[in-house]
């Protein structure tokens, strides 16, 4: 064979298999992502700019949350929502009235995807179970199931803990094909034996991301 046939069928099977290879592939377009560093809270309502851990942060919350609305997306099947989600100090997850349940939830459209209850309690002195990941109150997990393995301190109330604060990777696919985007995350904590409520239960979110998929 002549290099120049070569050349050509080098081209040909690089037209064929890239063809196949772009087949069934996802096309993704990042429509929304935040590290709150700049303090920009643009389309975010509810928004609360703090320092945790030497990076900024949107948050703390108790009994609050925040809500972000998106208009013109492109054309997709799917939203992929994620973000950094810190649960901080003293959650009681799945323990009864009067400082629990601690609940946490994720709504998209007024749907709720994530409506779950997250512990910070030790085992095995106060090991209160959680229902993350899975909904509330469908299982008792152990306390910091499904978190990331990181040590971080507590952000108010458990301070002075090496593991007061523990860091979820929430990654959420959604099947959404409306050009606006509305989600909202809250939390419903309770906490009876104090006045400083913040202080002692708290949630906060970083590295907010949006994308769009187009699905073949
Ligand atoms: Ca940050
Ligand atoms: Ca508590
Ligand atoms: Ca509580």
């Amino acid at each position: 064979m002549s290099f120049r046939s070569s050349i050509k069928c080098l081209f040909i099977l690089t037209i064929i298999f890239g063809t196949a290879c772009r087949k069934g592939q996802q096309e993704q377009a990042v429509v929304f992502s935040n590290d709150f560093e700049e303090g920009n809270l643009q389309h975010i309502a509810g928004g609360i700019i703090t320092t945790f851990n030497n990076t900024r942060v949107m948050g703390r919350y108790n009994n609050g949350g925040f809500g972000l609305q998106l208009d013109n997306l492109p054309g997709h099947d799917l939203v992929e929502v994620s973000f950094d989600l810190y649960i901080h100090d003293s959650w009681d997850g799945n323990d009864a009235d009067p400082d629990g349940p601690d609940k946490w939830t994720l709504e998209v459209e007024g749907v709720n995807f994530i409506n779950t209850t997250f512990s910070n309690k030790e085992c095995p002195y106060t090991c209160f179970p959680q229902s993350y990941p899975l909904n509330y109150l469908n299982s008792n997990q152990q306390p910091k199931t499904g978190a990331l393995p990181m040590e971080l301190p507590g952000a108010c109330h458990w301070a002075d803990r090496p593991r007061g604060t523990t860091l979820y990777k929430i990654v959420k696919r959604i099947r959404h094909s409306s050009p606006s985007f509305t989600m909202r995350s809250f939390d419903e904590l309770y906490q009876s034996n104090t006045g400083e409520q913040l202080c002692d239960e708290s949630w906060s979110v970083d590295n907010l991301v949006v994308k769009t998929i187009n699905l073949d």
